[in-house]
């Protein structure tokens, strides 16, 4: 069976702003994160002659320790589009159950919500972006998530490429709030593209090379530090890992 793999850019690591403990969390937290990643698919639309309000943007959170079941894990992502500091959408994750009617019991499907900052004009996607109908994406037992929000839906068009967004963990009260960072859909630090595609993402196996293109402004600018890399189906513990290029070595000047 094939096993995804998402190649997600990393933008943050787990220099949390906390509420108040300064004392490391346990390694088997999961309500705290670790890393936070960004991504999407627009080289592969810009490709297809396609472009910035055709694609899906990829969240990335990886937390500590694994969930057991994902409602273990309430997340929220506040973005900002018009850059003037006040956010206007938010990704929640939440099941489709309670989605569709809030008098419904809670199901075990789930997904990522996309609302106003208000709480209007809502939409559903699937949690780790493919419907469990077409691949096991391992939602349970993980401290991997990814969460996929249409661009067109923050109002993203090839003349409005950029916006600012925040992570956090916890529900109603924030648990760790990750520093804001900024993305531009039409300018990725990094793309990603493979031989072997798995359903979303590509097939995590040795005989599969992943291809990187580079942009070292963008990757600057957004402030990336390397790969967060997803490997969903790696026991825990294994779920994520970190590439970094190799920094070339800094010359001191004599006496110093
Ligand atoms: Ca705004």
């Amino acid at each position: 069976m094939p096993t995804p793999a998402t190649h997600i850019e990393r933008t943050a690591t787990s220099a949390t702003i906390t509420n108040a403990s300064t004392v490391p969390p346990p390694s088997t937290d999961q309500t705290r994160a670790k890393y936070d990643g960004m991504a999407s698919n627009f080289a592969a639309q810009k490709a297809a002659g396609k472009g910035v309000a055709d694609s899906t943007i990829y969240f990335a959170v990886a937390t500590f320790g694994p969930w057991t079941s994902p409602v273990q894990t309430p997340l929220r992502i506040d973005i900002d589009t018009n850059g003037d500091g006040v956010d206007d959408f938010r990704v929640t994750t939440g099941d489709l159950a309670t989605f569709t009617s809030a008098a419904n019991s809670s199901s075990d499907v789930f997904i990522a919500t996309l609302c106003t900052s208000a709480g209007t004009n809502c939409k559903a996607s699937p949690r780790n972006v493919v419907d469990a109908s077409v691949a096991d994406m391992v939602l349970f037992n993980t401290n991997v998530v990814v969460l996929p929000v249409a661009a067109a839906d923050l109002g993203l068009s090839s003349t409005k490429t950029a916006f600012t967004y925040r992570v956090r963990t916890g529900g109603s009260s924030a648990i760790d709030l990750m520093p804001r960072q900024s993305y531009d859909v039409a300018r990725p630090g990094m793309s990603f593209s493979a031989a072997n595609n798995a359903p979303f993402g590509f097939v995590d196996s040795a005989a599969n090379t992943i291809s990187v293109a580079y942009d070292k402004t963008a990757f600057t600018n957004a402030k990336s530090k390397g790969i967060l890399l997803l490997h969903l189906h790696n026991e825990n513990g294994k779920h994520e890992e970190i590439v970094t290029a190799a920094a070339p070595p800094r010359h001191r000047a004599a006496g110093r």
